[in-house]
């Protein structure tokens, strides 16, 4: 059975984008996942073909209607798991877009405007999730982002070295430092262990890096991390 996204926006043209390219967009091309970007337009009952109005309370800018919203969400309501990308959302994390591979596909609603109605987020059991702590135009970028976090861990999309770094991170440190050849470049040498050949020597600097730029930078994942307690070796 295919993975299939949803995508209800009012900018279709923006899909698929970046997910057209790369690896996401390779396996798009191999029939590994599919992506229907549906118009929220093509809901709206007047004549004027409107997505949006003011908001009850006063207040600047227009909001997405609910009834509008959640007709575009019946239409492609299947089971799937619904999300709303919003600033207000739960951050999405490593392992929510790990459960979203493993499931059937997802159904998105991008918002524009100020905001989507409350109450079909409410109705529908809309899922919020945010990408970071900024406002965007739209939620059509983070759309693409939790898809593309998603995409790459479907079956047969990810290499077999993407897949082994990939576990490294879910084990909660940041990744040591990369380096590749010229060995001297612009007078900055490469750490002298990785031109050892000595593995097991490679292995413990490389965990002593990850566990350095973790604490430095991202304390908060050192002290959730499954491995930061266990003892380096020697
Ligand atoms: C914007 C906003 C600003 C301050 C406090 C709460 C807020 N909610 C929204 C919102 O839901 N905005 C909708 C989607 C409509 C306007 C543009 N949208 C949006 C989504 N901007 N930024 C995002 C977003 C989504 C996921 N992760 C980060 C930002």
């Amino acid at each position: 059975m295919t993975w299939v996204a949803s995508v209800l926006t009012l900018f279709p043209g923006m899909f698929p984008g970046p997910l057209g390219a790369s690896l996401a967009g390779r396996a798009l091309a191999e029939g590994r996942w599919r992506l229907e970007a549906v118009d929220l337009r093509d809901f709206a009952t007047d004549r004027h073909r409107s997505v949006d109005d003011t908001p009850f309370g006063g207040g600047p800018g227009m909001v997405l209607r609910a009834d509008v919203a959640d007709a575009a969400l019946a239409s492609v309501a299947d089971g799937r798991p619904m999300l709303a990308l919003t600033p207000r959302g739960r951050p999405l994390t490593q392992a929510r877009a790990a459960q979203l591979a493993a499931g059937p596909g997802v159904v998105l609603l991008c918002g524009r405007y100020e905001g989507i109605d409350q109450r079909v987020i409410e109705a529908r059991g809309l899922e919020e999730i945010s990408i970071g702590d900024y406002v965007l135009s739209g939620g059509e970028l983070a759309a693409m982002v939790l898809l593309d976090a998603a995409v790459r861990l479907l079956p047969g999309v990810m290499g077999a070295a993407e897949s082994a770094r990939e576990e490294s991170f879910a084990a909660g440190l940041l990744e040591y430092p990369h380096y590749t050849r010229p060995a001297d470049w612009a007078g900055r040498a490469v750490p002298a262990v990785l031109l050892s050949g000595n593995h097991a020597a490679i292995a413990a600097w490389r965990e002593a890096e990850a566990r350095a730029v973790t604490a430095a930078r991202r304390p908060d994942l050192l002290a959730a991390s499954p491995v930061a307690s266990r003892v380096p070796a020697p």
